[in-house]
């Protein structure tokens, strides 16, 4: 199948930050290679400075899913071109690199470098985090998503995937600002915003960051909701994700809009949650006669 531009051999791809792929092939050596369990690789997010990340704790578990509050943590983006695009490059499938700024400035410094790699697809531009000037969330407003696009989009003649944010008003508003503005894509749902109270002090919270964003199952509904309210709005083909723990999960966010579906969360249970998963959207196709389905083996 192609998507916005890039030949994949199937439709399920990992959500960013939710799989390490070099810490992976660390653990699996060529095995990982050999049965990868997703279509394409979508790194962490990666910012122009080193970031330490938030204190901890940086996660809590929820009934129904996670709290992250990661923060970001990453090596910068000189030290990813020099450590681990190499390492990356090496996946048997092609590579998405997420990345995020907080200005346009810095955002075009990250397209204009990421864009001229080869070993790179297409970029993701993750959109929640506050415009330093505005203080106004990026992926929140159609008027800051659009005036980002403006500042990027000549700075490279690939694929951009815009990452919306579930926190707003209407995240459709800002995926057609996305597509007007020059997005050949839009993936959504990021993590939806959330709050754990410390269990043995009193008025205290969990998290080192306060919040943090809320994975997993309790997301799906929400998922299937935004997908579908993006797909009526836009023309653009949608990576749609959000709790997907199974086959027919893929199949209802894949019938809600999605042309493309993530997993997250799913991968820290089992990292190879995506090999079962496609497999399984694969037999329920085949089942139900859904034009190009063919039966891969987990
Ligand atoms: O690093 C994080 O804490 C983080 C990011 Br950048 C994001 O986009 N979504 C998320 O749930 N956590």
């Amino acid at each position: 199948m192609n998507f916005a531009g890039i030949e994949l051999a199937g439709r399920i791809v990992n959500a960013s930050g939710t799989f390490d792929a070099i810490a992976a092939q660390k653990a699996f050596g060529d095995a990982l290679r050999e049965r990868f369990p997703f279509a394409a690789f979508v790194s962490k997010t990666v910012t122009l400075a080193p970031r330490e990340g938030n204190p901890p704790p940086r996660l809590w578990e929820l009934g129904a899913g996670l709290i992250n509050s990661i923060g970001l943590p990453n090596k910068g983006m000189e030290a990813f071109l020099s450590e681990d695009l190499p390492r990356l490059a090496e996946l048997p499938v092609p590579l998405i690199v997420n990345v995020m700024g907080s200005t346009a400035g810095e955002v075009e410094r990250l397209v204009a470098a990421f864009g001229e790699r080869d070993e790179i697809a297409a970029l993701e531009l993750n959109v929640s985090c506050p415009n330093v000037r505005t203080g106004l969330l990026i992926g929140a407003d159609p008027g800051e998503t659009a005036a980002l696009l403006d500042a990027v989009r000549s700075r490279t003649a690939k694929p951009l995937i815009v990452k919306l944010t579930p926190n707003c008003a209407s995240p459709a508003a800002v995926a057609a600002a996305a597509e007007q503005h020059g997005a050949d894509a839009v993936s959504l749902v990021n993590t939806l915003r959330g709050m754990a109270m410390h269990p043995q002090r009193p008025r205290e919270r969990w998290l080192g960051g306060g919040t943090g964003g809320v994975s997993g199952p309790a997301l799906r509904a929400i998922a299937l909701a935004q997908v579908r309210e993006v797909r009526e709005r836009v023309r653009v083909p949608i990576f749609g994700m959000g709790g997907v723990q199974s086959g027919r999960h893929a199949r209802d966010l894949l019938d809600a809009g999605a042309d493309l579906v993530g997993v997250g969360t799913e991968s820290f249970r089992d990292p190879m949650a995506g090999a079962r998963i496609a497999a399984e959207l694969a037999r329920i196709d085949a089942n139900s006669g859904v034009a190009g389905a063919t039966v891969q083996s987990a």
